[in-house]
C-alpha cells in the first residue's frame, strides 16, 4: 500500500507541475499582445524627448540633443509611484550661465510655487510638478545653439537630477 501511496503521490506532483508549466509558457504570448509599441509620428520640424523621472530620484536621460530651429515636444514621466510631497519631479531648463545650485537654492524657498521661484530670470521652460504615474508634455521653440542646464528643482534632487540640454 505504501508504494502505491508514493507512486500517486509523484503522479500527483507530476501532474500538478505539468499544469504550471503550461500556464508558464502561456504568459510570453499575453504580455506581448498588453504592450503595444509606442509610436511617436515624425512631424517635420518637432522633436520629440521624453524622459523620465523614477522613485530613486533620477532621471533616465543625462544628456537631450535638439536640432536648432526646431519646435521641442517634451514629455516629462513620473515613472514611480510616490506622492509628489516626497517624491515631485519637474523639468527646468535653466538659462546659460545659472549655477545649477545657486537656482537649487532660489527654488528651495519657492515651495508655495511649486519650487519654481516667481518671475525668475533663470529659467528658459519648465513643467509643473508631478508625482508618481503622472505625465506632462510641454512644447517650446529650442532656444540658441549651445549647451545649457536642466534640473529637478525639488528640494534635494539637483544633485542627482541634472543634465545637459544641447542645441546644434
Ligand atoms: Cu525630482
Amino acid at each position: 500500500m505504501k508504494i502505491l501511496n508514493l507512486f500517486l503521490a509523484i503522479a500527483v506532483m507530476t501532474l500538478l507541475s505539468c499544469g504550471n508549466s503550461t500556464e508558464k509558457k502561456e504568459e510570453p504570448s499575453i504580455k506581448i499582445n498588453q504592450t503595444p509599441k509606442e509610436t511617436v509620428e515624425k512631424e517635420e520640424g518637432v522633436t520629440n524627448v521624453i524622459i523620465e523621472g523614477n522613485d530613486q530620484m533620477r532621471y533616465n536621460l543625462k544628456e537631450i540633443k535638439v536640432p536648432s530651429g526646431d519646435q521641442v515636444k517634451l514629455t516629462l514621466k513620473h515613472v514611480g509611484q510616490l506622492d509628489k510631497k516626497v517624491m515631485g519631479h519637474n523639468f527646468v531648463l535653466l538659462k546659460q550661465g545659472v549655477d545649477i545650485n545657486e537656482f537649487a537654492k532660489k527654488a528651495l524657498k519657492a515651495k508655495a510655487n511649486d519650487h519654481i521661484p516667481v518671475d525668475s530670470p533663470d529659467i528658459l521652460v519648465h513643467t509643473k510638478m508631478l508625482g508618481g504615474g503622472e505625465e506632462i508634455t510641454i512644447t517650446f521653440d529650442a532656444p540658441a545653439v549651445g549647451t545649457y542646464d536642466f534640473v529637478c528643482s525639488f528640494p534635494g534632487h539637483v544633485a542627482l537630477m541634472n543634465g545637459k540640454f544641447i542645441v546644434e
